[in-house]
Formats: C-alpha cells, sequence, structure tokens
C-alpha cells in the first residue's frame, strides 16, 4: 500500500501510532511525507529519524526549507524547537536527506481502480499546467541554499490564498478568508490529476473536487491524518494533544 502522511511537525508519537494503526509494513508498503516533518511540535529528530527508517519518501516543506537555512546560518534562527534536531548527533545526515527531498512528485496510480495523484506540500500556483515538465525544472540540480530560497520553492511550500497571477497572500485562515484578489489556489486548478497536499493546519483534513488536503494540525491538537491512495481511504489517529 502507499500511504500518505499529512504535516507532521516533530510529533514523533503521532507517527507512531499511524505506523501501527495501518499496520505499516516497510518491505511491503510506502509512507509519503507532504512536508514538514519537523519544526512547531516537541520530537524533530525522532520524527525525522522514524520517517527516515521507512524510506524517506516526500515532499519539501517550508518549515524544512527553515530547518535547513537556519542549520547553515544562511537565515537567522526565529522562535522554533528544532534544539533536538540541530544538537543531533546524526544532525547532519537527518538534514541531507531533507535537503534531497523533490518539490513535487507524480504518484502513479499504484494498483488497478486507483488514480494517479500529484504530491506538493502547499499547492500550485495558478499558471503551472504542465506538472511534468515543471516537476522536472523544480526538482532538478543542486539543491543548495539559493534553490531553497528560489521563488518556485517559496511558492510550492507556501501557497495558500493567492491571485490569478500568482501573487501569495499571507492570510493562513481557511478558504473563505481569503479576500479577492485572493482566492485558494485550489480554485484556479482544471487539472485531471488529484493533488494531494499539506501546509493548510486551519483548513484541515479536506477532499475537494481535485484535491485532498492532509494537514488536520496534529501539532496543534488535531489528528494526523493519512491518505492510502490503494483504496483511496483516509485514517486519523490521535495527535499531539499537550502542544501549542
Ligand atoms: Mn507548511
Amino acid at each position: 500500500m502507499r500511504w500518505v502522511v499529512g504535516d507532521l511537525q516533530g510529533c514523533a508519537e503521532p507517527l507512531e501510532r499511524l505506523l501501527e494503526e495501518i499496520r505499516f509494513d516497510r518491505g511491503r508498503d510506502e509512507l509519503w511525507s507532504v512536508g514538514d516533518v519537523v519544526n512547531r511540535g516537541p520530537d524533530s529528530a525522532k520524527a525525522l529519524r522514524l520517517w527516515k527508517d521507512v524510506g524517506a519518501r516526500g515532499v519539501l516543506g517550508n518549515h524544512d526549507v527553515y530547518a535547513l537555512l537556519a542549520a547553515s546560518g544562511t537565515w537567522p534562527r526565529k522562535r522554533d524547537t528544532l534544539d533536538d534536531l540541530f544538537s543531533a548527533a546524526d544532525r547532519d545526515d537527518l538534514l541531507e536527506t531533507l535537503r534531497r527531498l523533490p518539490l513535487l512528485v507524480h504518484l502513479p496510480a499504484p494498483c488497478n481502480g486507483a488514480e494517479d495523484a500529484w504530491l506538493v506540500h502547499a499547492g500550485i500556483l495558478p499558471g503551472w499546467s504542465d506538472l511534468e515538465r515543471l516537476a522536472a525544472e523544480f526538482n532538478a540540480g543542486t539543491h543548495d541554499d539559493a534553490w531553497l530560497q528560489s521563488e518556485s520553492v517559496s511558492a510550492a511550500t507556501r501557497v495558500r490564498c493567492c491571485t490569478p497571477e500568482g501573487g501569495l497572500s499571507r492570510e493562513t485562515g481557511p478558504p473563505d478568508a481569503c479576500v479577492e484578489p485572493y482566492r485558494a489556489w485550489d480554485a484556479y486548478y482544471s487539472g485531471e490529476t488529484r493533488i494531494v497536499h499539506g501546509h493548510w493546519a486551519r483548513r484541515g483534513h479536506y477532499r475537494g473536487e481535485r484535491t485532498i488536503g492532509l494537514d488536520s494540525g496534529c501539532v496543534y491538537g488535531g489528528p494526523l491524518t493519512a491518505w492510502c491512495q490503494d483504496d483511496d481511504r483516509i485514517v486519523q489517529v490521535p495527535g499531539n494533544r499537550d502542544t501549542r
């Protein structure tokens, strides 16, 4: 089975619960992260290790970008919960795993009756129509600090409400909080293939016509949500209740 899990944000225990709940078998199953494996939650290093142990599959999130740029000193450190990661003996190895992550991934149907999907942390901009071409372009090259700060990385890991021209709003509320000329990014998406994403905790888990959102805010006390691509099924386990 191929599973896609929502934003972990350093929530290692909920991930352990999920793997148990779905009887994850690393020889048979795949676990894909929608990004933001680290930060805000209590156990970034542990969550990262666990996710790496089950295959290190996924796409890059904005908190992963922040962790990489803060670790290299390119960005100043803001308030974060990354001390455990930055002081870990395997820190370089863990960070390198994050740095290798692509921005956009096509997940072909894993079995008969299942549907194709695209995986991205936040979303895509209205002008991004040929996703195969863009994925090849965005994911290629050295994932150095300049790449991490590029416009495409920024858009794919941060968009929620945007203009038809691709201007991003700072609004973090649900889609009805997007004020004209801003609309939820998926309102512009007319592609055939479903896009699975995270990043929008205040929208929560939802299923749109062509999209599925998996960030149900497990770091804020919501559940951790995962989607099984094989049989189009959602599984949720309790998140971190004691963090904010
Ligand atoms: Mn995010």
